[in-house]
């Protein structure tokens, strides 16, 4: 189990992966039956798969946006929902998913380095669309002002992921840095651990297998973390005596 105690001025940040979205029915990427299996990565996630084959990527997320009405958050993403309550400004939930589930779930801090499924972006002039609005019948939903080819607000293969800077910031001040349900394979998210640990934060890992960069991090719990973190949690916050 565990013996860390967190306090509410304890700096706290989560970073989550596709592991924490799977008990919701979510594909991850590279575990057996990952989405990585049945599409290559480079058609569907990189701006030169988009400009050569731009249906191709857009069947890729509406299949994947299609889902997300048919899922609910698990029991993992509700335990970071008590922790953000217990730690409220000093939490910061930085997560790779672009499904949404951690807002669902009801976190507020919530940072989508990888963008999200719920936007669109026109490729031509930038504006930005809630998926909702979009005619997603069409082939290729275009853009209301410049009749541009829209793309989902996602970060792709070789783009930069958003707030690099901010998650830096809050990282390097983070007392425990907690890396959930990633293979830390991907970066520069996967990075963050180790500039947690460089920067002298507690790491902990909740994940169903040792991730990538496993020795970066102080206390690994193996295990799912719908079954696994809300026992965590409640002992991290004290709310079941030891
Ligand atoms: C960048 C969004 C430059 C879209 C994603 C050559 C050319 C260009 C770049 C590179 C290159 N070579 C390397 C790179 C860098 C590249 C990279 O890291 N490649 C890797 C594969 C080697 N990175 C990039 O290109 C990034 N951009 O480098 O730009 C730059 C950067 C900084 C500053 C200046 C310039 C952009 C990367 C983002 C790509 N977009 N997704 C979409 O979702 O469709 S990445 C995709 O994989 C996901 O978003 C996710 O974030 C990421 C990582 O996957 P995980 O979340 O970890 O999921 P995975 O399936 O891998 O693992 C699941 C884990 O959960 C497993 O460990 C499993 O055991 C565990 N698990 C499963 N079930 C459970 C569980 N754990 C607990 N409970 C469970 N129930
Ligand atoms: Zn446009």
């Amino acid at each position: 189990m565990t013996d860390i105690r967190f306090n509410p001025n304890h700096k706290v940040v989560v970073l989550t992966g596709a592991g924490i979205s799977a008990e919701s029915g979510i594909k991850t990427f590279r575990d057996n039956n990952g989405l990585w299996e049945s599409h290559n990565v480079y058609d569907v996630a990189t701006p030169e798969g988009f400009s050569s084959n731009p249906r191709l990527v857009w069947q890729f997320y509406k299949q994947r946006y299609a889902q997300l009405s048919q899922v609910e958050p698990n029991a993992g993403h509700y335990a970071l929902v008590e922790l953000e309550h217990f730690l409220k400004k000093n939490f910061c939930l930085v997560t790779q998913n672009i499904d949404g589930l951690h807002k669902k779930a009801g976190n507020t801090e919530i940072i989508e380095m990888h963008g999200t499924l719920k936007k669109v972006l026109c490729s031509k002039c930038n504006s930005k669309y809630k998926m909702s609005e979009v005619n997603l019948e069409e082939e290729l939903p275009r853009c209301l002002s410049c009749n541009g080819i829209l793309r989902p607000d996602v970060v792709w293969f070789g783009e930069v992921p958003y707030k690099l800077e901010l998650i830096s910031r809050k990282t390097m001040m983070a007392d425990f840095f907690i890396v959930i349900g990633t293979s830390g394979v991907v970066y520069p998210a996967a990075h963050f651990l180790i500039l947690a640990k460089q920067n002298n934060a507690y790491t902990i890992g909740v994940n169903k297998d040792l991730p990538d960069n496993y020795h970066f991090i102080d206390e690994f719990h193996k295990g799912l973390s719908g079954s696994i973190l809300p026992s965590l949690v409640k002992k991290w916050i004290n709310h079941e005596q030891s």
